[in-house]
């Protein structure tokens, strides 16, 4: 009889790895480690299409306009069905809600119906398509507050520390999925020769100091007072942090997986260039909260500036808000900054 052999480097799976998280909840019924292989499946199959974009007659737009006023590309209109598809029969979901449609999705009738609701952006940094830029797909797992029925929109208008699990796929580089239940946040790489997402970075911390900030200096002059101090503050001015490097690739996903590993901050503040969207332009649902569930449980924040992201109560599906997240200290110090300077 041979032995089995000792030193081999563990491979951990993603399945195996949230069948294993699944021990934290005795009372788990196995229905949120499916939901998330589904989500997990669908990372790899949009990866599947960005990776041959140019060749796939899948770059462009499609001609229409969404529910944000934006144009639809062809790539989101995939990742937006592929997560819908995958998804709506299973029995584990009761709606769903995408940044792509106006109202959100019940499942319809010949489908069982689940006690979870997914809300999701399917295809964050969208713009970036077209010239080979990363570009990330967001989830936010949340359950029903209703034992049955069919499901209501106050269903869906939960503040995020209400979250069950969030997370994001950033495609780059290499693909990786990332995720927290409340336990930790833990990202697995995509490895395409086995078409695995294999446990690359368990445990994820924030590190501290920071290294970089991550925004859209061109709009600075639309941004509050405070905002501005802010900024100087994170450039070695007003006695400042110095030596942050900025970088900014406008794909939330991208700076935001950045500055987890790495330390830093990124924002996306209220300004005054677009009257119709004085609150900035990211999604407090399909963005921010489910960023800022992985940033806190990262040992990070994130702050619409005044209020912790978290603690927000959604009033609509589509409610943009300020975003301020990343390192704690970094985070505190623009709510220090903005209830000194803006009134
Ligand atoms: P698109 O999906 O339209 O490219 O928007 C991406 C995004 O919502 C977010 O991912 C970026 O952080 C932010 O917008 C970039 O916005 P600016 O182009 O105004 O800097």
């Amino acid at each position: 009889m041979a032995n089995l052999p000792v030193n081999h480097p563990s491979i951990i799976t993603i399945e195996r790895y949230i069948l294993e998280e699944q021990s934290f909840y005795p009372d788990a019924t196995g229905t949120l480690t499916n939901l998330l292989y589904d989500l997990a499946l669908a990372g790899k199959v949009i990866a599947s299409k960005t990776t041959r974009a140019g060749l796939a007659e899948i770059l462009g737009r499609t001609g229409d306009v969404n529910v944000q006023g934006e144009q639809v590309m062809k790539l989101d209109r995939f990742a937006d069905l592929t997560i819908l598809k995958l998804t709506d029969h299973t029995g584990r979901l009761a709606g769903l809600a995408s940044e792509e449609h106006a109202d959100f999705m019940p499942i319809p009738d010949k489908y069982p119906k689940g006690k979870y609701l997914l809300l999701y952006d399917p295809l964050d940094g969208s713009s970036n398509v077209d010239f080979n830029m990363p570009i990330g797909t967001i989830f936010a797992i949340y359950r029903r507050t209703r034992e049955a029925g069919p499901v209501t929109l106050d269903e869906f208008l939960q503040p995020g520390r209400d979250l069950v699990a969030s997370g994001y796929i950033a495609y780059g580089t290499s693909t990786m999925f990332i995720y927290t239940t409340g336990h930790g946040v833990h990202g697995f790489t995509l490895d395409p020769a086995v078409g695995e997402f294999l446990l690359s970075h368990p445990h994820i911390r924030i590190p501290s100091p920071a290294k970089y900030f991550s925004v859209n200096l061109g709009y600075e002059k639309f941004w509050s007072r405070g905002v501005q101090h802010y900024t100087d503050y994170l450039q070695g001015r007003e006695g400042g942090v110095a030596g942050l490097s900025l970088r900014y690739i406008g794909t939330l996903v991208s700076d935001f997986h950045r500055n987890l590993l790495a330390g830093g901050v990124f924002y996306y503040p209220a300004d005054t260039k677009d009257p119709k969207a004085p609150s900035g332009k990211l999604r407090l649902l399909y963005e921010a909260a489910p960023l800022a569930f992985i940033a806190e449980q990262a040992g990070g924040l994130a702050s619409d500036g005044r209020r912790r992201i978290l603690d927000i109560q959604p009033e609509s599906l589509h409610q943009r808000t300020p975003l301020f997240i990343g390192n704690k200290e970094l985070v505190e110090k623009v709510e220090e900054l903005v209830r000194q300077h803006d009134k």
